[in-house]
């Protein structure tokens, strides 16, 4: 039967009758059926990629493209006059992450599967995805955020694992969700939950009772940890992922023939971030619970385990009390004691222990010690973990680290959201690129091509008029396709400086008032969620959205200068933005930004990068060369160098430099406090002067002559046209497939 006549016989009703949300049911039945007809049998040893995110965003047209029947589809709803996008709106958003750690573990089970490798997912089955934000009055509002419909990409299955929270006990039930590959395999998602969670019990907003652990366990992603009672509910979280995690391992590996002894044949657990780490002394508990003796279980345990690193901020990397430990998960502690205890008799170093002084556990330094290796996610982050923040380890086990910079899909971010730059790619150099991304560099040859240069501008236009509609309709904001795109989309955070974009826009929005008119007009785009409880990113958020009631209204300024903050930026709507993007805007404080993934993104789709030297926006520079990108700011080593000695001092760039004192000064101007709160606008300027804990104002001067740098070069239509070229066909190196290719080759050895 063809695709058709299986979806007429599904719907039971002519197609062009049906309405969107039974195509799309109708369109995952199909999938699903066709995903399960490709499953994996097995190799000996499997990946087992544990993470407490998956930011997988929608999956329909995806599977549609792995499965390599999305153009048919397409056409075949076409030609029943339906919209293959109409359909896409009616699948919720699985928002299982926070940002770009879990992206990455969406992009890598892609590429896993793409690659053919017997690699599968674990985690939790969030009832609630990260929040839905609103914005009321300027300020963001978090609503919840279902995506689990009675007909989802989840299977429920028969497998279930007790799980012990010292007293309490559940049971962790096993759903799956298909990860297709591009032309390959099925591999699978596994994902945790407990029959008993009751999502009636959210009351205003995103809250709830954070206590009764039998209905709320899985109910909300990453609950706000700003109180002891979130944060225990995290650990109960953890502890439920990983002890669960832990018996499918053994139990497939068993099955498998595996003596317990020979798991690291069997099994590599890779530990995304520290959130699975107690998956180290909770395999060890079961290894001795199944007659091993500790030594050997703690010996077995350290061969099979890897740790990425994501993060060098101290306040995100994880301690938890031990009394937070003893409370939800009594049989660990004499473990992690006995971890903690081998390293204190092996190095005299205080550093380095596992429990510190303060009776805190430094989920880190088990995955260290216990893990076989140790890895960063960009060039630049790694060497910062061996040279400083894991420098103590890094003299102790040089040979545990490594690097892995990471990577996105071509899948998703180019062929699924840039379909016009994907056919004129295909076009001019033909499909290969898509599973051997490097190929994308034979775009090289067509630098001088005047043709293939217009057509890239002629794609950009079009998918930029795409946005303009598309915030038109769903925001009724007005903007215009002739004015320089300029985007900042990520998590709200202070290392990641939108406050220095948004301070960039007052001096722009004051030049233009005192009748400095710019040459190009711009259009700054913003999206970004800020942690409910992270009251500075929600004041960011409200100048934002002051400015852009300012600015747009002022049809002095307007004409030039435009702000949009979108609403509820998630995945979906990245893959809206990211290919209208002109101008991509990375400018973290170097050193803060472990790699991105955002910034290859965007390049990716032939936007040229506006950024500090941070992340893996170094190896962008080196891939594009000095031309094709516009790098601005203190370098990681000055920024390193002012915390060390504590000589970066706002207050004075605030007093010395009068564009700065003007811009910062406007954020209370009675012109903001006509339309914004006093609280928090007095607030975060305050912060800026007397703290400015990220450097934003030693990087002002730096950031805007830059940036007026990269607006007068768009001018030349020419001239930029060739730097979206080079982007793009240098971007083949930031494929997730060449990153899951060096993991495997260095670390887990399929
Ligand atoms: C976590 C937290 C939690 C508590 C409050 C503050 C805070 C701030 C940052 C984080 C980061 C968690 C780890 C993370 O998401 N890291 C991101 O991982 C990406 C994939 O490797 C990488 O591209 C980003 O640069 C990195 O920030």
């Amino acid at each position: 039967m063809n695709i058709q006549e299986k979806l007429s016989q599904i719907l039971a009703k002519e197609i062009a009758q049906a309405s969107n949300e039974e195509i799309y049911h109708a369109l995952m039945a199909i999938v699903q059926e066709m995903a399960s007809e490709k499953e994996r049998t097995d190799s000996r040893k499997k990946l087992y990629y544990i993470s407490a995110e998956f930011l997988i965003g929608k999956l329909l047209s995806n599977n549609m493209i792995n499965l390599g029947i999305y153009k048919e589809v397409k056409e075949i709803l076409e030609a029943n006059g339906k919209d293959i996008a109409q359909i896409e709106e009616a699948e919720p958003e699985p928002s299982l992450g926070n940002g770009g750690l879990g992206r990455l573990a969406a992009c890598f089970l892609d590429s896993i599967a793409t690659l053919g490798l017997s690699g599968d997912g674990i985690g939790l089955n969030y009832h609630l995805g990260l929040f839905r934000q609103e914005f009321e009055n300027r300020l963001q509002k978090e609503t919840p955020n279902p995506w689990i419909e009675e007909k989802s990409w989840l299977k429920k299955t028969d497998v279930t694992y007790p799980v012990d929270f010292g007293g309490l006990k559940v049971n962790a039930r096993m759903y799956d969700i298909e990860v297709t590959g591009y032309n390959n395999q099925t591999n699978k998602l596994h994902l945790f939950d407990i029959d008993s969670v009751d999502e009636s019990i959210v009351g205003d907003g995103i809250d709830f009772n954070k206590e009764d652990i039998q209905k709320n366990l899985t109910l909300f992603l990453y609950p706000d940890d700003s109180d002891e009672q979130g944060r225990l509910l995290r650990i109960y979280q953890q502890y439920f992922m990983v002890s669960a995690g832990a018996q499918l391992i053994l139990d497939e590996c068993t099955a498998k023939g595996c003596s317990l002894y020979d798991l690291p044949d069997y099994a590599v657990i890779q530990i995304n971030d520290t959130h699975p780490t107690m998956v180290v002394p909770e395999l060890i508990r079961l290894l001795v619970q199944r007659g091993m003796d500790m030594d050997d279980a703690i010996d077995v345990v350290s061969r099979t385990c890897a740790y990425t690193n994501h993060t060098i901020l101290a306040e995100a990397l994880e301690k938890w009390p031990v009394t937070y430990l003893k409370k939800v998960v009594p049989q660990l502690m004499p473990i992690i004691e006995v971890l903690d205890d081998k390293v204190r008799r092996k190095y005299e170093d205080e550093s380095v222990t596992i429990i510190d002084r303060n009776d805190t556990v430094h989920m880190a330094h088990i995955d260290i010690h216990y893990g076989f290796s140790v890895n960063g996610v960009a060039a630049l982050h790694t060497e910062i973990l061996e040279n400083s923040e894991l420098n103590n380890f890094y003299r102790i086990y040089p040979e545990k680290f490594n690097n892995k910079t990471n990577g996105i899909t071509f899948r998703r971010w180019l062929i699924h959201c840039n379909p016009l730059l994907t056919d004129y790619i295909d076009s001019l150099i033909g499909e290969g690129y898509r599973k051997d991304a490097a190929e994308l560099e034979k775009l090289l040859a067509y630098r001088e091509d005047d043709a293939v240069l217009g057509k890239l501008l002629e794609i950009k236009r079009r998918n930029k008029e795409a946005l303009c509609a598309y915030l038109k309709e769903t925001q009724d904001i007005d903007i215009s396709a002739d004015t320089i795109f300029d985007i900042q989309v990520k998590r709200l955070h202070e290392y990641k400086r939108q406050q220095l974009n948004a301070l960039y826009i007052i001096d722009k929005y004051l030049e233009i008032k005192a009748g400095k008119i710019p040459a190009s007009p711009v259009t700054a785009i913003f999206g970004a969620k800020a942690a409910p409880a992270y009251v500075i990113a929600k004041d960011i958020i409200h100048l934002i959205l002051c400015l852009q009631e300012i600015i747009n209204r002022d049809p002095e300024v307007n004409k030039y200068l435009k702000v949009v903050m979108v609403e509820n930026y998630n995945v979906t709507k990245a893959g809206k933005l990211i290919p209208a993007c002109d101008i991509s805007e990375q400018i973290s404080l170097a050193s803060k930004e472990a790699s991105g993934t955002g910034n290859m993104k965007f390049m990716l789709n032939g936007a040229v990068t506006l950024g500090t030297e941070d992340g893996a926006n170094v190896e962008i520079h080196e891939a594009v060369g000095d031309d094709n990108i516009f790098v601005f700011g203190a370098s990681s080593d000055e920024v390193i160098e002012h915390y060390a000695k504590a000589d970066y001092v706002a207050k004075d760039y605030y007093e010395n430099n009068a564009a700065i004192k003007e811009a910062v000064d406007f954020i209370t101007s009675d012109k903001m406090l006509e339309v914004g709160q006093r609280e928090n606008l007095e607030r975060l300027q305050k912060e800026l002067i007397n703290k400015d804990w990220f450097m934003t104002l030693l990087d002002f001067d730096s950031y805007k002559e830059t940036k007026e740098k990269a607006l007068a070069a768009y001018a030349d239509r020419k001239a930029w046209a060739k730097m979206m070229l080079v982007n793009i066909a240098k971007a083949g190196f930031f494929s997730s497939d060449r990153t899951i290719e060096e993991y495997n080759k260095d670390i887990w050895h399929l």
